[in-house]
């Protein structure tokens, strides 16, 4: 029946597509809901000037397909969006996996019926279905800070993830930018070389690496192409899901002038590479107090004004414990002369007014078009937002009011048939998305598979949950991560958000590791039944 497919998959971004492509594969009947009135997910709502992948074109890309690798043509050495969303559209049409969705579609709650669950729409639809899948992205609930007199505000104002898809004309208008994490470093210099004045507000200063983007040449391109075996081998058997082989020199060893060379050679390779050339950047506090010392510098060098380079130094977090943002000339950005930065950390936003922003000090920022980069309700906000209700009627936000708690990120104890692409407590964001996505489809897709090959139901125990939790907390108190307090892996940027330490950090090959040995022992951690 069209409404009570045996799956019902949520979102039509890299991981709802893979999902209805893999489980329609194995002959499973599957549908797919989208809020959007397009596929694409995260490359669907982040149109922001400047918006552009961290991760490289030629492994920001399923590998499930050797024909899909072969015949798709990246353009630069990271792709922006429009580029990605053609991707992702030609994936669907490619795999025929249009028919499979329903668009425009929007679940406003999803509850455990006993034996299925039922899911109704905005849109007064009901589906129900046996096994319920997540594909919502970690990124997907914009973080609009709840600041007084917004309502009032006579210009315009977006958040960078819902940003309009006719664009925004900023030419001649002051613009002002709330944000300096990764899409604020994105959008910035973007927003900056159009608008009349810029004014940036900034509540924490951030490390950035340049990106070095550039067109993708026909030999690099063919290059990758030929190579592609090896490359994903390497993905498969990394920390991140990059196909970087992190290097093994001891930095602290080597004498001050070939550490700065080291560090050199990385910053001019640029991007997220530059992490994997530093051993022991997120362990060890000396290796990481010369990183950030070698990156500070790299500010002074670059911004004009010293008091300006001062307040856009990171001082309060050691390199790459929050997310580290890349960057096409973020810092030469403040040498513009019509770019202001503003220290919201000192003298904090109060309201907005009819006429722009005013802070704590009575100091007034006249505006017309105020952007909004602060970000998501990461990992967990997605999911909330659904309103799913698991056994007993028990809504997801009451079992996870003292924080998002998970079986290997992929269910949650006493929501039977659940199952959570990317989920809190999988490695997700700290690694290269569509990596971590494909392999927790491929995962689900099996035990779907199993479950209905032996008509079984299975949810997680509540000790296994207990058990993974504490790996979850020792894998980040491993590493200096847990050292970044404004970080949103923590939570930390929600206002109320309960601070638990989201994604594992323990590693995207070991992690994989321990959900085959899960699915080898016949799913130990989840009661079948
Ligand atoms: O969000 P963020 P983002 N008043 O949370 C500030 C991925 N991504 O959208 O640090 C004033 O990192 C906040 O300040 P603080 C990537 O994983 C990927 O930039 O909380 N400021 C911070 O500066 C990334 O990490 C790509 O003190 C406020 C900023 O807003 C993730 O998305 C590209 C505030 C938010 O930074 C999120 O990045 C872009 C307030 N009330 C993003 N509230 C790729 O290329 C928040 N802030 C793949």
């Amino acid at each position: 029946m069209r409404n009570d497919p045996d799956v019902v998959v949520i979102g039509a971004g890299f991981a709802g597509l893979y999902m209805v492509h893999r489980l329609r594969g194995l002959g499973i009947s599957v549908h797919g809901l989208e809020a959007a009135d397009g596929v694409g997910g995260t490359w669907f709502w982040n149109r922001y000037p400047g918006a552009r992948c961290d991760s490289e074109s030629y492994y920001y890309c399923y590998a499930f397909s050797r024909e899909l690798e072969q015949e798709w043509d990246w353009t630069e050495r990271y792709p922006g969006q429009a580029e990605i969303l053609s991707y992702l559209e030609h994936v669907a049409d490619r795999f025929d996996l249009r028919r499979s969705f329903s668009l425009s579609t929007t679940v406003s709650s999803a509850s455990w019926g006993g034996d299925r669950w039922v899911i109704d729409t905005e849109g007064g639809e009901r589906w129900t279905c046996r096994w319920l899948v997540t594909a919502v992205g970690c990124l997907s609930s914009a973080n609009v800070p709840d600041i007084p007199g917004l309502a009032s505000f006579a210009g315009e104002w977006h958040h960078t993830g819902q940003w309009p898809h006719e664009g925004v004309d900023v030419t001649g208008r002051r613009v002002g930018v709330v944000g300096t994490g990764s899409t604020g470093i994105q959008a910035i210099p973007v927003l900056a070389a159009s608008a009349a004045h810029l004014t940036v507000f900034q509540r924490t200063a951030n490390f950035s690496i340049p990106a070095r983007n550039a067109p993708l040449s026909t030999s690099e391109a063919a290059g990758y192409k030929a190579d592609y075996a090896a490359i994903r081998e390497v993905q498969q058997a990394s920390t991140n899901g990059h196909p970087f082989v992190v290097s093994d020199v001891d930095t602290l060893a080597l004498p001050d002038d070939e550490r700065r060379a080291l560090f050199q050679r990385a910053w001019e390779r640029g991007g997220l590479r530059f992490r994997a050339a530093v051993r022991d950047v997120l362990t060890d506090p000396a290796v990481n107090d010369e990183t950030s010392e070698f990156l500070r510098s790299k500010i002074r060098s670059t911004v004009d004004d010293p008091e300006v380079a001062e307040t856009l130094t990171p001082r309060d977090h050691p390199f790459a414990t929050k997310r580290p943002p890349i960057d096409t000339d973020y810092f030469e950005t403040y040498n513009r002369p019509n770019v202001s930065l503003v220290d919201v950390r000192a003298d904090p936003i109060e309201a907005v007014t009819r006429d722009g922003v005013r802070l704590a000090s009575g100091a007034e920022h006249p505006l017309d078009v105020l952007v909004f980069a602060t970000g998501f309700d990461a990992l967990s906000g997605p999911l909330l937002r659904l309103g799913l209700r698991g056994r007993d009627g028990v809504a997801l936000a009451d079992a996870w009011a003292e924080g998002a708690a998970t079986y290997l990120g992929l269910g949650v104890a006493g929501f039977p048939n659940l199952f959570t692409i990317t989920g809190p407590g999988s490695p997700s964001v700290l690694t290269n998305m569509p990596t971590s996505i494909e392999q927790h489809v491929e995962w689900i897709a099996d035990l779907v598979a199993h479950l209905r090959a032996h008509d079984l139901d299975a949810e997680p125990t509540p000790e296994a949950q207990a058990r993974w939790a504490d790996h979850v907390r020792e894998a980040a108190d491993a590493t200096l991560l847990p050292q970044a307090a404004s970080s949103w892996y923590l939570g930390a940027n929600v206002p109320g958000k309960p601070r638990v330490f989201l994604p594992y950090a323990g590693g995207f090959a070991r992690y994989r590791g321990m959900c085959d040995a899960e699915a080898a022992a016949g799913y130990p951690g989840f009661a079948l039944r």
